[in-house]
Formats: C-alpha cells, structure tokens, sequence
C-alpha cells in the first residue's frame, strides 16, 4: 500500500467513526418512550454501511475548511435519509429483502408497522438535526441546506427515483431513461452530501460551486453503475446484502443495458469525470479525489 493510501485509508476509518458518532448523538436513546421505535432507529442507522455520504460531506468540507462538528452533523442528517431509504425499500411492499448490512432487514427484526415507522421517524430526525444546529455562518445557506436536503429526498429526488424504479421492473430502459432514474434514486443524496458539507464552511465561489457539483453528479452516477456491477458479480456475504436482486427482480441495471465490459468502462469514465471537475478546486479537494477512487474500486 502506497504511503498515500495508508493516509487515506486513516482519514476514512477516522472520519466513519465521527460519522458513527455523530448518529450516536442525535438518535434518541431506547431508554426513551417509546423504547422499542427508538431501538429500531438505532438498529436501522447505526453501526453500520461505509459511510459513503457522511465522508462525502467530510471530505468536501475539508474544501472550504469547515469545521468538523458542523460537517459530522449535516453528514448525519444525510446518512438518516439514507438509512430509512433502506428500510422503506427492504420492505415487503418494495424489495422485499431479509438481509442488510450483514443483519437482517429491520422489517425482520420488528416487524412491518415499526419499520414503515422507523423509516418515517429517521426522515423526520434527518430535518431536526438540520435545524437543531448551527451549521452555516450565515442563516440563509443553513436554510439552503434545509431545501437542498428536502428536494434531494423527495419527489424530485431519492423517492421519485424509486417510483421510477418500481415502475420499470420488467421493462426495457434504455440509458438515458436508466441514467435519469439513478440520477434520482442514488445521484441526488450524494450529490446532497457533498454539497451539504460545502455549505458547513466558507463560501465557494459560483465556478468553484459547478465544479463541485460536476464531481458531486458524476460520483453520484458513478456509485450506481457499480453497485449494479456488484449486484451481478459479488456474493451475498460480500455484500452483507442479497446479491443478484436485480437479475431476480427483472429489473433494468447498467449491467443488462450495456453489458459488463462496457458498464465497466462507464464506471472508469464517470471517475475521471469526477477527478477533471476536482481540479480546479485545488489540492484541498484531494480527499474528494481519493473517495471517487474508494467509490469505483470498492468491493462492497
Ligand atoms: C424507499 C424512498 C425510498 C427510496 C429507496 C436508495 C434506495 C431508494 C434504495 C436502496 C436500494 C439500492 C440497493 C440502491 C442502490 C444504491 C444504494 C443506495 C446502495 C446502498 O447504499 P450503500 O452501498 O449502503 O452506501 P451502506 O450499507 O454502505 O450504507
């Protein structure tokens, strides 16, 4: 391992555990009532995943020099959307699937109605924690990140982009139609992360702001290209999830539409999309480089 990739991989395990801790912070504690809905939230968001968003935000922070508590918090509040998008799509009404994050799902572990709940409560969390803190100098682009959250979860997000995504199981998608789906379903809450953690410190100028979002996009599709690569290719104990959901759903991916080799190459294309709009930004913008690459090469 190159000296570079020993720094990285330190800066990654220290910042997942600011991630952890950050959860841990803002998650109510089962000793409140009602117990069992607030051990489930932390069951469903804690201790788990790679933390892929928070250290998104972490890393773009590390941009604009923002300060690491403010970041962990916006961070947080991602990676609650994120979590009850899992648990919502686990579901037997969505995906229908038993095991997640090596665990199993939290419709398993509790049952329907605490998972429909849980889900709602951790979105409702994600919004308090956005609120409940100073996060940005300036009100005004704390209030930005309130609305970039929101419209990134939403009908016009994450949530549209399921609905598009139930509704093309068993069809034929072609890539602008399969791009425009996970642009919505996995792109906008990464894009959101890094963009929150932008908003934690100084501001950036509006070239240094579309260069930033270029890479947030990018990085965004970049993700899914891949997790269809390993929903094809990894095992279930890999993934700590069930692999090979998309081929048994019928479900249109990167990998049916083009082909291995060429959603491989895509993959590679999307990252050097990623790393050209970094450099502008300068040697700040490093570990944002050094995630992309995590992102394309992970195994998990
Ligand atoms: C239910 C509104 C609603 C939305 C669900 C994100 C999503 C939309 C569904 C998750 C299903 C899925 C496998 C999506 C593909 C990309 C993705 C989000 C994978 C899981 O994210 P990781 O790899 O998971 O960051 P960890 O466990 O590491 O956090």
């Amino acid at each position: 391992m190159s000296v570079d990739a020993a720094g990285f991989e330190a800066w990654m395990r220290a910042h997942q555990a600011l991630a952890e801790r950050a959860l841990d912070q803002v998650l109510p504690g089962a000793e409140h009532a009602p117990a069992r809905l607030h051990a489930a939230m932390r069951y469903a968001a804690s201790g788990g995943g790679k933390r892929v968003r928070p250290l998104l935000a972490f890393a773009a922070g590390g941009v604009v020099d923002a300060p690491v508590e403010r970041v962990a918090l916006a961070g947080a509040a991602v990676e609650l959307i994120h979590a009850y998008s899992l648990v919502h799509d686990d579901m037997p009404c969505m995906d229908d699937d038993t095991l997640r994050r090596g665990k199993p799902t939290v419709h398993v572990q509790y049952d329907e109605a605490t998972a429909l709940l849980v889900g709602d409560a951790l979105q409702s969390l994600a919004f308090q924690v956005l609120t409940d803190h100073t996060l940005a100098d300036d009100p005004a682009r704390q209030l930005e990140m309130v609305r970039l959250l929101a419209q990134s979860s939403g009908s016009r997000g994450m949530a549209g982009g399921q609905a598009i995504d139930l509704a093309a199981v068993g069809r034929t998608l072609d890539v602008a139609e399969l791009e425009f789906m996970h642009v919505h379903k996995t792109g906008a809450l990464i894009r959101c992360a890094t963009l929150l953690g932008a908003l934690c410190g100084r501001p950036l100028g509006e070239v240094e702001r579309a260069h930033l979002d270029r890479f947030a996009k990018a990085i965004g599709l970049a993700f899914q290209v891949v997790d269809d690569l390993l929903d094809a290719e990894a095992s279930t104990a890999t993934l700590g999830k069930t692999a090979g959901k998309d081929a048994e759903a019928n479900k249109p991916t990167y990998v049916t539409v083009l082909g291995l080799r060429a959603a491989k190459e895509w993959a590679r294309d999307l990252r050097a999309q990623a790393e050209a709009a970094l450099v502008p930004l300068g040697p700040g913008a490093a570990r944002l480089g050094q995630l992309a690459d995590f992102i394309v090469k992970r195994q998990f």
